[in-house]
């Protein structure tokens, strides 16, 4: 008799390859409207499913693991980051987590370095003029940014992504700092052509572009406070497509405002979706929503992660992205 086909829920929509690719392989319950779950409904879900499907929107803290069934063996987030999932109760329940690394490194280093290229030039205060309708012409001495040719990147966090950003901005001329948890090995280091700084503080004193990379843990929150973006000097810029609670919104809100840093480009805040307004307001920002690793392939790429994940797992195997809390 063949086995029954494991219940897979999944909060999210999905590209339609992974959906029917799931639909094929469990029995799965897919979302057809894409809101993202409420708490209710999340306690609900883990009540009745073997695998829960959870991206970055949903919470999965421990008011919904306690009140998880007995069947629900695995957490298959889509994604890389699972600061969204409680780890540490989800572990002491029994209950393995999975991820997706690797698979969005190049597309979030893309959009990083878009970032890189765009805060210091401007490119969203020209967008604003030639929208507005307020362009009189050409003038040698307006709108001028800064060249980033010959500067100083800081990378904070020399995981996958760190090191592919640090890749594309040695290639536009940049030279490569990096804090990180553990140093590099030399020949990584040589490769990269990466200074390690022991310390933070010191290397945010001496960047020119301060790019964040590490993940959100109990560890990273407002690891940039507002006492070490002081730390930073008055022109330099700051680029997060990490996780906003890394970053103290208000304090940066308030030093760009002041004038007392050169710009920022940011792909996530503190309290997403909410933006802070005044943050919106600032000139020599440039701000998206959450869409670092938004490709067509990355997306396909993550399901198919997923998809491997949940199949290892129901066959008796280790899953290739399991995440312990010690690797947090
Ligand atoms: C994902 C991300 O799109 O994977 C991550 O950690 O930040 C995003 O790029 C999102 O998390 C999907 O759940």
């Amino acid at each position: 008799m063949a086995r029954k086909k494991p219940l897979v829920v999944v909060t999210r929509k999905l590209p339609e390859a992974v959906e029917t690719r799931m639909r094929e392989l469990f029995d799965a319950r897919l979302s057809a409207e894409d809101q993202p779950m409420t708490q209710a409904e999340l306690v609900e879900a883990v009540r009745h499913a073997d695998v829960l499907v959870p991206t970055v929107t949903d919470r999965i803290d421990t008011a919904v693991l306690s009140q998880a069934g007995p069947n629900l063996k695995l957490i298959a987030n889509f994604g890389n980051g699972v600061d969204n999932i409680d780890v540490d109760t989800a572990t002491q329940r029994g209950i393995t987590v999975t991820n997706t690394p690797g698979v969005l490194t190049e597309d979030t280093a893309d959009m990083t370095m878009a970032l890189i290229l765009a805060v210091p030039r401007r490119v969203a205060e020209g967008i604003k003029v030639i929208e507005g309708d307020a362009w009189r012409g050409w003038s040698p001495t307006w709108m001028l940014g800064h060249r980033i040719s010959g500067k100083r990147l800081g990378i904070i966090g020399m995981g996958r992504i760190g090191q592919a950003v640090a890749r594309r901005a040695r290639a536009f001329g940049m030279s490569i700092h990096y804090h990180n948890r553990k140093r590099l090995s030399a020949e990584l280091e040589e490769h990269l052509d990466a200074t390690y700084w022991e310390s933070l503080d010191q290397m945010l004193a001496r960047m020119d572009v301060v790019s964040i990379h590490c993940p959100h843990t109990p560890g990273t929150y407002h690891l940039l406070s507002a006492r070490r973006l002081k730390l930073m000097k008055k022109d330099a810029y700051l680029v997060n497509t990490a996780r906003g609670e890394i970053v103290d919104e208000n304090a940066l809100t308030r030093m760009l405002l002041a004038g007392e840093l050169g710009g920022a480009g940011l792909d996530v805040f503190e309290h997403e979706p909410a933006v802070n307004p005044k943050l919106v307001k600032c000139d020599r920002v440039l701000l998206l929503p959450h869409m670092g690793s938004a490709t067509v392939e990355g997306r396909i790429d993550m399901g198919e992660k997923v998809i491997v994940n949940i199949k290892t797992f129901m066959d008796g195997h280790r899953p290739p992205d399991r995440v312990l809390p010690s690797m947090l």
